[in-house]
């Protein structure tokens, strides 16, 4: 479907899709089997301006908003999902700054991360926090003109290969959601070390690593916005990216309908193309359309939130929850077209299968979704009465 894009979204798009086609499929099967790190396409996605799409030209980046980001992330999720979580938990990482960080703070670090010379990550989730975002129980306490990090997040995108890390953490046990603070903290700060990589079903070319924080102390400047925002910094963050995570539920079904359809042209069963079996087409039908809905919510999500529009939970939390359950759902039937085929890592659907599963799962699972959406519904009822 044509969605009207200007000049300018199309080359973005299109220089994506040139990069996923030449750079991400010949070698995604060997990142994911080796779980090796895409720092050789991370440097492509520097040199093409691709970390600074969102980021003001103020700041060294290309001053467009998030709807010409998850062009792009769509496409690079196109070809690896496990590429294309690396680029957007940088993204990620940085609306903590781009949204509440001082004007100091923003003249540090966003120039770097435009660049694309420093990757960033976001520090929210803990043995007992993530869907409980309020439940974090890393601390920072005021010493001087310093604050002293204790605690451990765990499951961080980027974690170890990031040089930046966007981190909540409590400044006051007292106050439950409003006693957390958001923090900027720089790898090679003492006290800041990793925990193991870990071994993970899918997206295995990205690094999902523990940050560990041991009387981290970091200057009293570098928290994001005051004392106490830290849980609205991180909903407000999330309420941002979730349409990135919708788009890359987009991109892999889209992938792995590809790779379907394509077989089932080529595959012959009682004489003729499976494709041409009605059971088939009919599967196909399905998946086309799912996808085809959920590239038009996630658009349109991603051009309201780019709006300005004040509060954006519900939709962004929508645009996440439909089409990651596509993703889902389509690179399953994707395995199912394509039947033992489908099966063999010989194919690039089976990692599709395995990766789509993470996105039902971070950045707020879908029962969270639910949540949200739910609640948001609550208010604007009785506000109708
Ligand atoms: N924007 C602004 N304010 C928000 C908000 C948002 N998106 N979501 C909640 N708030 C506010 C509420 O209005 C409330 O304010 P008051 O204290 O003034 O009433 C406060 O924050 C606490 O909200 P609530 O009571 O709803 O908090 P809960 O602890 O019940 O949290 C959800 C609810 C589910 C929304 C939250 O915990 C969440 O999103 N969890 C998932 C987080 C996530 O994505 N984790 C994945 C790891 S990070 S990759």
């Amino acid at each position: 479907m044509d969605y009207f894009l200007t000049e300018e979204q199309l080359m973005i798009r299109d220089l994506a899709r040139e990069i996923a086609d030449e750079k991400i499929m010949p070698v995604r099967a060997e990142l994911d089997e080796k779980e090796e790190f895409p720092w050789e396409i991370m440097k492509t996605l520097a040199q093409s301006d691709f970390f600074g799409i969102y980021i003001p030209e103020e700041y060294g980046g290309m001053g467009k908003g998030g709807f010409e980001f998850i062009l792009a992330v769509e496409e690079l999720s196109r070809a690896c999902l496990g590429v294309s979580t690396t680029y957007a938990a940088d993204a990620l990482g940085t609306y903590p700054i781009l949204l509440f960080g001082s004007e100091e703070q923003k003249k540090k670090y966003l120039p770097d991360i435009a660049s694309g010379k420093r990757l960033v990550a976001f520090g929210l989730t803990e043995a007992n926090a993530g869907s409980d975002a309020a439940g974090v129980q890393t601390t920072a306490k005021l010493e001087g003109n310093e604050y002293v990090l204790n605690g451990t997040k765990q499951w961080i995108t980027n974690g170890g290969e990031a040089e930046i890390y966007t981190v909540i953490a409590i400044t006051d046990k007292n106050k439950g959601a409003r006693g957390a603070s958001a923090f900027v903290v720089e790898k090679g700060t003492p006290g800041f070390t990793f925990g193991k990589k870990e071994n993970k079903l899918g997206i295995r070319a990205s690094s999902t690593r523990e940050l560990v924080f041991e009387n981290c102390r970091i200057p009293k400047d570098n928290i994001i916005g005051k004392e106490g925002m830290g849980f609205i910094v991180a909903m407000k963050t999330l309420d941002k990216s979730r349409t990135g995570v919708g788009a890359q539920g987009v991109g892999v079904a889209q992938g792995a309908f590809d790779a379907a359809a394509g077989f089932a042209r080529e595959r012959h069963q009682f004489g003729q193309p499976v494709i041409s079996i009605q059971a088939v087409q009919h599967m196909l039908a399905d998946m086309a359309t799912q996808i085809e809905a959920a590239r038009s919510l996630v658009y349109s999500v991603a051009k309201y939130v780019d709006c300005g529009a004040k509060d954006v939970s519900k939709e962004s939390a929508m645009a996440k929850l439909f089409a990651t359950d596509v993703a889902m759902k389509v690179t399953v039937d994707a395995v199912q077209v394509m039947g033992g085929s489908g099966y063999m890592r010989e194919y690039p659907v089976e990692k599709m299968m395995r990766d789509a599963k993470i996105l039902q799962i971070y950045e707020g699972t879908n029962q969270i979704q639910r949540n949200v959406i739910g609640q948001a519904l609550i208010k604007e009822t009785a506000k109708k009465k």
